[in-house]
């Protein structure tokens, strides 16, 4: 049994994915003959905070550094839906001059829509090399994990911050006081933190398991989080539901009762706690649809390999590694997995070891089926293949053709 990271509470496991490779770590072809570190990657929630967690946690290091496989500037989606982010809060939030902190900025996919002629803009990514990337395009990037020291030092070259941001960052942070110390000792009196992750309503309600691995240490609802902040005097003042990465939910939070409460706030914990967003009892109920969920992905893909058909896997995504792990599907069944990061291609798949290739394959090799590895991108995937033949299969909630 494993405690709480937050308050060493009892964690009861909800969902087990089985032993799993990290989820980020391509491999080299020399590398495949070696012996890949595996953890147990299952999700619990506290039964005293309520706060939902990884059950074994990966130590920082080992995800984030000088040859991190993601890059952010991916996909349309997220280029528009960042615009918008950065919009609404220099519209809402920020006037010439002010200082505006991205925590994970990445290769400075959303930090480049802020003028740096007019405001005050510095990342902080430990990532090294998606980190240069942002560097390249004039950014000003700390690299470093954010905490109260780099608050401090930021506080110190720069004085308060207006706006600290985060996108799908927070929920990767495992020393989650840390970065409360670090966020109340840089943010202005009026300033605000605001982030956005991945919302557990959606993960049970999509049977979204395959967000769970690794560099997720934490599934946040309103009110775990909300108790959470409360210990730093801080509070949600707002929450927006976004339907990026399959549905999150961005936070608004301020020091406590600097910003009138939006009624958003009690409207979603009504509906978290109508749903059992907190419960125990329910998120079992989740954990076993997941087994359903891996059952029928099997028995689809077995059916159409015995029709003679030819699959391949659409985009190299960290949860591609948790489906195909998870569901044991390998290179038996998935010949190879296109992706359009150049740095994936030419590398395999942890854990199952199926080759990453350009999508330039496709223009000679016409596969039947294309199973949809990044189903957050369904629209503009769609979109792009139109006219190219491709059937898409996606796996979730349960595995059916689109
Ligand atoms: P995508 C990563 O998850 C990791 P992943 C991280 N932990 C997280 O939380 C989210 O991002 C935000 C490729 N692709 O974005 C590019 C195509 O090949 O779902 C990428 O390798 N063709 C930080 O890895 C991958 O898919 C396309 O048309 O699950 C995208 O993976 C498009 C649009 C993408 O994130
Ligand atoms: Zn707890």
């Amino acid at each position: 049994m494993k405690n709480c990271i937050l308050c060493d509470g009892e964690v009861g496991e909800f969902v087990y994915l089985g032993q799993q490779p990290i989820a980020n770590a391509f491999l080299k072809k020399e590398d495949l003959g070696k012996n890949e570190f595996m953890f147990h990657l299952g999700a619990g929630i506290c039964k005293e905070c309520k706060m939902s967690q990884l059950v074994e946690t990966i130590p920082k290091e080992r995800l984030f550094n000088e040859n991190y496989a993601y890059f952010s500037s991916v996909s349309q989606t997220m280029e528009k839906h960042f615009k918008k982010f950065s919009d609404e809060l220099i519209s809402t939030y920020l006037k010439a001059g002010d200082l505006v902190v991205e925590v994970g900025s990445n290769d400075g996919i959303m930090l480049k829509n802020f003028d740096t002629n007019k405001f005050k803009v510095v990342g902080v990514e430990p990532a090294l090399n998606v980190a240069e990337v942002s560097r390249k395009k004039g950014l000003e990037v700390i690299s470093e994990f954010f905490d109260e020291k780099v608050a401090n030092r930021i506080l110190q070259e720069k004085g308060k911050a207006k706006v600290i941001y985060a996108a799908n960052v927070i929920n990767h942070i495992e020393p989650l006081p840390e970065l409360a110390k670090g966020v109340v000792a840089l943010l202005d009196g009026k300033g605000i933190f605001v982030f956005e992750d991945p919302y557990l309503v959606d993960i049970v309600e999509n049977n979204a398991y395959d967000q769970i691995y690794d560099e997720h240490v934490w599934f946040f609802s309103v009110k775990p989080l909300s108790i959470f902040l409360e210990k730093y005097g801080l509070e949600i003042f707002d929450v927006k539901h976004q339907p990026t990465q399959g549905g999150s939910m961005r936070y608004y939070i301020c020091k406590k009762g600097s910003y009138p409460i939006n009624n958003r706030v009690s409207e979603a914990l009504e509906n978290e706690s109508i749903k059992g967003t907190y419960s125990f009892e329910s998120l079992k109920k989740f954990g076993k649809e997941v087994e359903k969920s891996k059952v029928m992905l099997v028995k689809k893909l077995t059916e159409l390999k015995s029709e003679g058909k030819r699959i391949f896997g659409y985009g190299a995504s960290a949860k591609g590694t948790v489906v195909l792990n998870y569901c044991g599907i390998g290179s038996d069944i998935i010949e190879y997995i296109t992706d359009t990061t150049p740095t994936k291609q030419g590398l395999y798949n942890p854990g199952k070891h199926i080759p990453i290739v350009s999508p330039k394959i496709l223009k000679e090799d016409a596969p039947d089926y294309a199973l949809l590895l990044v189903w957050n991108y369904a629209e503009e995937i769609k979109e792009k293949e139109k006219g190219s033949g491709l059937k898409f299969i996606v796996h979730i909630p349960y595995a059916k053709e689109l």
